[in-house]
């Protein structure tokens, strides 16, 4: 799954494909980089980002949607029903929901859903994140969530822990290393590491200060080539042909544990 941000703001990539033409061209060189899916989203969802309305969403996204679609599978990335309503409209076919409350809008329209787990917003979600066992309540909230899509007719379930949403280092680490139990529950697991601020701060250099976006492409690999491992469907990129050739050596290991 490649990542295209139509924002002004992303934390790592905002500004850069808020022009049509340019959000367009991006999209299709993920499709030649081996994209098998590209993820189009109007709104940041970086720590502390504000929202925008639902009409500058819709105008960032449905336009990229509707050139994208007849290239490659494309999702949505939305908290808001009627954006995922008119980008379905235009051509997607997943609902990418970091607030996992849309599965309604994915059952009324016959496409596919992806539950992932939050604590609170993006507002807020990075001040002082506890749980008490992490794993234990991530994999219960995307499981309970995940059923009841299915419940209501769902077709195409996806799960995600979140990671980077509400969660520490630690906390993420630790997602990670029991992603195994959380693939083995039944629904399909998908994981966005990618250029995440955790890996900054444990790939920080001298005094402590977190290594840049631009310095995160090993981490990035190497989460998602773990995550792959551990019985990942999909990954969430925005290096998609670095993430390709990692995930055709995952497949060619023979390690992939069967699904
Ligand atoms: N991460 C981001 C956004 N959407 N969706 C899923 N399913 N999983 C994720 O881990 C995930 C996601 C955040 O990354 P990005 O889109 O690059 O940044 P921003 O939210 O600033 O636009």
């Amino acid at each position: 799954m490649g990542v295209l941000n139509v924002t002004p703001d992303s934390f790592s990539d905002g500004g850069r494909y808020l022009d049509h033409d340019r959000a367009l061209e991006r999209g299709l060189e993920m499709v030649a980089e081996g994209a098998d899916l590209v993820d189009v989203g109007g709104e940041s969802s970086r720590p502390g980002a504000q929202p925008v309305s639902e009409a500058e969403e819709r105008r960032r996204v449905v336009p990229v949607i509707d050139a994208l679609a007849p290239h490659v599978r494309v999702s949505v990335d939305t908290v808001k029903p009627a954006v995922a309503e008119a980008a379905v409209a235009a051509g997607a076919t997943l609902v990418n929901d970091i607030s996992a409350s849309l599965w309604p809008v994915a059952a009324s329209n016959g496409v596919g859903w992806v539950a992932m787990h939050m604590r609170g917003t993006p507002a807020t979600m990075q001040d002082d994140p506890r749980y008490g066992d992490v794993v234990a309540e991530v994999r219960s909230f995307v499981l309970a969530r995940a059923h009841r899509a299915a419940e209501a007719g769902v077709g195409e379930v996806w799960v995600d822990p979140g990671i980077g949403f509400g969660k520490t280092v630690d906390q993420n680490l630790s997602l990670l290393h029991h992603l195994p139990e959380l693939a083995a529950a039944g629904f399909p697991v998908v994981v966005g590491t990618s250029r995440k601020s955790f890996l900054g701060r444990l790939a920080a250099r001298d005094g402590g200060r977190p290594a840049p976006v631009e310095d995160r492409l090993p981490g990035s690999l190497s989460t998602s080539t773990w995550a792959m491992l551990a019985g990942a469907a999909m990954v969430r990129v925005h290096d998609v042909a670095a993430a390709v050739q990692a995930a055709t050596l995952v497949g060619e290991t023979g390690l992939v544990p069967a699904s």
